[in-house]
């Protein structure tokens, strides 16, 4: 396992759920952060909170993904020796309705193209500069099951996670002569606030999700993002899809009431 120690590396999304598991194992292993999400209050507790646990350097600042002036605004204000960000972890994103395409509410599909597409492209074509140039780094985006099969209720959802994953791999294609590996790790279903800002806060319908079975949660996928950042530098984890025991796939699942 390849040391992170003093690696500098960045997490989007990371007040809560994956992001700040992310955050937690990443620091718990001797990395400096950057952390962003958009609120900012649980954002700064959980830099205290890094900082008192693990005496972690943190840099935190709220940012919104789908603005690329305030992308570009974060990533300027970054002093010098913070540019320098070893491993970006592109992890902001959501997941809005759940109803058949052609009842849908647009304003969802408008978040999640903005968030889950246009967010990691925003971020992704700020940060990976820097790394051309150093000829070193590692992009770990978190996609989704979604991203391989499209299922009922969710085509914007499933949509964006296919392009992620076209994203993913066209970069890991252009970055393959500068030393930068490009990774995905592809959930199934995660219990965190996934679903709760899916149905728009119905949490009967959020827990309805998970109801009879265990599913995964932000620890594993933390797991799972680790593992991909601790390959020796000849080895690359082009894509991790990780399910719950008892989830085969997109559309297969065993409940056991
Ligand atoms: C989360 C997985 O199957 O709930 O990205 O959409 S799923």
């Amino acid at each position: 396992m390849e040391s992170l120690k003093g690696k500098i590396v960045f997490i989007t999304g990371a007040s809560s759920g994956i992001g700040k598991a992310c955050a937690e194992s990443f620091a718990s292993l001797g990395a400096k952060l950057i952390i962003s999400s958009r609120g900012f209050d649980k954002l700064e507790h959980l830099a205290v909170e890094l900082k008192e646990k693990y005496n972690s350097e943190v840099h935190y600042a709220s940012l919104d993904v789908r603005d690329i002036k305030s992308v570009q605004k974060f990533y300027n204000a970054l002093p010098d020796d913070w540019k320098r960000i070893d491993i970006l972890v592109n992890n902001a994103g959501l997941a809005r309705g759940f109803n058949k395409l052609y009842e849908d509410d647009i304003a969802g599909w408008e978040e999640m193209i903005d968030t889950n597409v246009k967010g990691v492209l925003y971020i992704t074509r700020t940060v990976v500069p820097g790394m051309v140039e150093r000829e070193s780094g590692h992009v770990i985006n978190l996609g989704s099951i979604a991203g391989h099969q499209a299922y009922p209720k969710g085509a914007v959802y499933c949509a964006s996670k296919h392009a992620l994953d076209a994203i993913t791999n066209s970069l890991r294609q252009d970055v393959i002569d500068k030393n930068i590996r490009v990774s995905t790790v592809d959930p199934g279903m995660v219990e965190t606030n996934f679903s709760n800002i899916r149905f728009y806060g119905d949490e009967e319908k959020a827990k309805n999700v998970y109801k009879g079975l265990t599913p995964l949660f932000a620890g594993d996928i933390a797991d799972a993002v680790i593992y991909c950042a601790t390959r020796p530098p000849h080895a690359n984890i082009n894509e991790m899809v990780i399910m719950p025991s008892a989830q085969a796939n997109s559309y297969v699942n065993y409940r056991k009431n």
